[in-house]
């Protein structure tokens, strides 16, 4: 019914860059069900499949390794990152740690240096102790990336917009950099998504998505995915997902694959809705600093003009003062907006990365990247503006 997963036909699955993005979304890489004519990829809740004879099976042999639905969504990514291959994991953090067995002791890895904090504690708490060395570094700046770069440099990881600063990388330029080097270009694209950029097409060679975010967008799921172009690094990391298992569930394959389906509607509604909380944030006396790339004064306006469709939803920001006590009240007159982790989803939720989101990274690193006390990251979320606008008024003032 569904054709195997070897290399060449997980390829054959992915229809084409003729389609329009709004299209793939819905079709891209997506095969027909010919059992029953189902609609939508059914859910293959099951671990193994049956074989005729030893060896001899329908594409299909034990569930770690492969299985239909989840295949459906590794094609779906394909598809959106214009990749030959897609691969899903349980997390977005297991999707990293894929991808960091592709390297071994003794190779550097140069990151961001405001990422998540989940992302720094597997680099450094993690990985660290197996021999990779990570150096963090504000990727905005060029010329630096060039001088870091050692015989032993083997990746350069970006997220774009950065967790939770929204500073924006130039994901071209550091391409071209890489390329040069003959260093990997590892993209973050969880705040952007493949509808507001797509890394592979400005060089990168590896995507990678906490799905559980815009693409799954309902807060339901917890997911991790890839998409790159590379057969090599294809084979290792298939290989890699194997062995190490970290796979996702059919159940959860079925959600995002839903979710994905309205990503390019629900994407233009947060990010109208972002201008609009922007708008508001900006004349508000009691409010510091923004961080939102739409912004003309952020460092990096003119890169998220040209890389990015629009600007996003994620917008962070602080309190003149700077005092935490400030935080918990606004938070605590929120109505709309929810306190909790995450982001991504359609409903708008708000976070105070200090205390929760980047707990993990020590306190003078935080203090480093601009993570303060009073810094406040907001999701914004598909409600109508104008509540969601009334809700910050009455919170801040
Ligand atoms: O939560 P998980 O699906 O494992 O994804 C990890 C991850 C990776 N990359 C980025 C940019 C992320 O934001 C995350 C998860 N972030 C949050 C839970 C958060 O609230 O920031």
């Amino acid at each position: 019914m569904y054709i195997s997963r070897t290399l060449s036909n997980h390829a054959r699955g992915i229809n084409n860059r003729i389609m329009k993005f709004n299209t793939k979304v819905i079709h891209g890489g997506q095969i027909k069900e010919k059992g029953y004519g189902a609609v939508m990829p059914p859910i293959y809740q099951t671990s193994t499949y049956v074989q005729s004879e030893p060896g001899v099976h329908q594409g299909y042999e034990y569930s770690r390794t492969q299985n239909p639905t989840r295949h459906a969504l590794e094609n779906s990514i394909a598809s959106l990152e214009n990749a030959k291959y897609g691969l899903a994991f349980s997390s977005g953090l297991s999707a990293i740690d894929a991808i960091l067995k592709l390297f071994k002791p003794g190779d550097e890895i140069i990151s961001t240096h405001d990422l998540y904090g989940g992302s720094y504690r597997l680099f450094n708490k993690i990985y660290k102790k197996y021999g990779l060395k990570f150096i963090f570094e504000d990727l905005k700046n060029l010329e630096k990336v060039e001088k870091l770069i050692t015989s032993k440099t083997k990746l350069v990881w970006v997220e774009t917009p950065t967790n939770p600063m929204i500073n924006v990388i130039d994901i071209a330029a550091i391409s071209e950099i890489c390329k040069k080097n003959k260093i990997l270009l590892g993209v973050d694209n969880t705040f952007s998504t493949p509808y507001l950029q797509r890394p592979l097409d400005l060089g990168a060679d590896i995507v990678m998505h906490s799905g559980t975010k815009y693409l799954a967008g309902h807060s339901d799921v917890i997911i991790g995915l890839i998409a790159l172009n590379d057969e090599k690094i294809a084979e290792n990391l298939f290989f890699i997902q194997n062995s190490s298992g970290a796979i996702c569930g059919p159940m959860d394959a079925f959600l995002t694959l839903r979710g994905i389906k309205t990503l390019h509607v629900r994407m233009d509604r947060h990010c109208s809705n972002g201008e609009k909380v922007f708008e508001f944030l900006n004349q508000c006396k009691k409010v510091d600093k923004i961080y939102w790339p739409g912004l003309e004064s952020h460092p990096n306006h003119l890169v998220a003009k040209r890389q990015m469709k629009k600007f996003g939803g994620m917008i962070s920001f602080t309190f003149v003062n700077n005092m935490y006590s400030d935080v918990v009240n606004f938070t605590k007159k929120l109505k709309v907006f929810t306190l909790a982790e995450s982001l991504g989803g359609v409903e708008s939720l708000v976070n105070h990365p200090a205390t929760m989101t980047h707990a993990s990274m020590p306190k003078k690193d935080r203090e480093r990247n601009g993570i303060t006390e009073s810094l406040i990251r907001l999701s914004v979320g598909i409600e109508d503006s104008i509540d969601l606008v009334n809700d910050l008024d009455k919170a801040i003032n």
